[in-house]
């Protein structure tokens, strides 16, 4: 009789103990979905935006190798559009030494080559600072910009 109660008593306590790894687990997976659905109502956004606070051409209209125009301030949450334009090919890449902090330079930067006039890429920027970018391919030639976010 003693025996029994101590084996069933045993038995609730792993019982308990497999409930509460459930739950943490669960939880666990519950904020990962979460941050999913972030991720992906943030992109959703980004591309239901028509307007652009900004068009940058990459590559002035006589082949001069630069942006234009090469500064320029928009105001915070809004989206700038890059146009691929003449000596290209060229790319989107933010010097990770000259935004704002906490800013991710890869999840923002386009580094694949831009090759064929008109193609664009688009940046939404939400945190103010000033962000400095340059073109990879055209670095050497003072191809680079500066984008100030209010
Ligand atoms: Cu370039």
């Amino acid at each position: 009789m003693s025996a029994f109660t101590t084996s069933f008593t045993g038995v609730r306590v792993v019982s308990k103990t497999t409930v509460a790894k459930k739950t943490v687990s669960t939880k666990a997976c519950a904020s990962m979905d979460f941050k999913k659905a972030a991720v992906i109502a943030a992109t959703t956004l980004a591309m239901s935006s028509p307007a652009f606070a900004a068009t940058i051409k990459l590559g002035g209209d006589n082949g001069e190798l630069g942006f234009f125009p090469p500064s320029i301030t928009v105001k915070a949450g809004e989206t700038i559009e890059f146009v691929n334009n003449k000596a290209f090919p060229h790319n989107v890449v933010f010097d990770e030494d000259n935004v704002p902090a906490g800013v991710n330079v890869d999840a923002i930067s386009h580094e694949d080559y831009l090759n064929g006039p008109g193609e664009k890429v688009t940046n939404k920027f939400d945190t103010p600072g000033t962000y400095g970018y340059y073109c990879e391919p055209h670095q050497g030639a003072g191809m680079a910009g500066t984008i100030i976010v209010q």
